[in-house]
C-alpha cells in the first residue's frame, strides 16, 4: 500500500515552506517551517516545527503538528490535515489552522485566535 510519508519539502498556497526532516516508527516528526508571509516587522525566520501522523497504508492519513515562531513572534500555530492524491497522482496535503497570538490581558482573549486553510504539495 501506499503510505503518507510526511518526510521532505512541502509548498503551500501562500509560499510558505515546510521541511518535515524525519519520521520516525511512531509517526511523531519535526521539522523547519518557512512562512512567506507575516504581519510583523520583524524579519521572517525558520521556525522549529513539531507533529505526529497515522501511518495508515492508503496514503490518505491524518496528522497534526505545531509551529512555535520563537525567533520573530511569541505567537503558536497549529495545523491539522489529511492526505491526498492529486489529479497527477502527486501528493496533496489539506489543512486547517489555528493561529494564537498573545494578548495583554484576560479581555482581550477574544481576538487572540485567527482560522484559516492551506494546501500543500510535494517539492522535494
Ligand atoms: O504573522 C504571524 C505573527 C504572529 C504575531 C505577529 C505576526 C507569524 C507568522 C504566521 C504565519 C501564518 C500563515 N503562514 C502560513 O503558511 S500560520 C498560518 C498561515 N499559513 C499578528 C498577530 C498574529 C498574526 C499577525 Fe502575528
Amino acid at each position: 500500500g501506499k503510505l503518507c510519508d510526511l518526510t521532505g519539502w512541502w509548498e503551500n498556497d501562500l509560499g510558505s515552506k515546510m521541511h518535515v526532516l524525519k519520521v520516525d516508527s511512531e509517526g511523531n516528526f519535526s521539522g523547519e517551517y518557512h512562512t512567506a508571509v507575516s504581519s510583523t516587522d520583524k524579519p521572517i525566520q525558520p521556525s522549529p516545527l513539531v507533529g505526529s501522523q497515522h501511518l495508515d497504508k492508503d496514503g490518505q492519513c491524518t496528522f497534526g503538528f505545531t509551529v512555535n515562531w520563537k525567533k520573530f513572534s511569541d505567537s503558536t500555530a497549529v495545523f491539522v490535515g489529511q492526505c491526498f492524491s492529486g489529479d497527477n497522482g502527486n501528493e496533496v496535503l489539506q489543512t486547517s489552522w489555528l493561529l494564537r497570538e498573545k494578548v495583554d490581558s484576560l479581555p482581550s482573549d477574544w481576538k487572540a485566535t485567527r482560522t484559516g486553510h492551506n494546501t500543500f504539495i510535494r517539492t522535494g
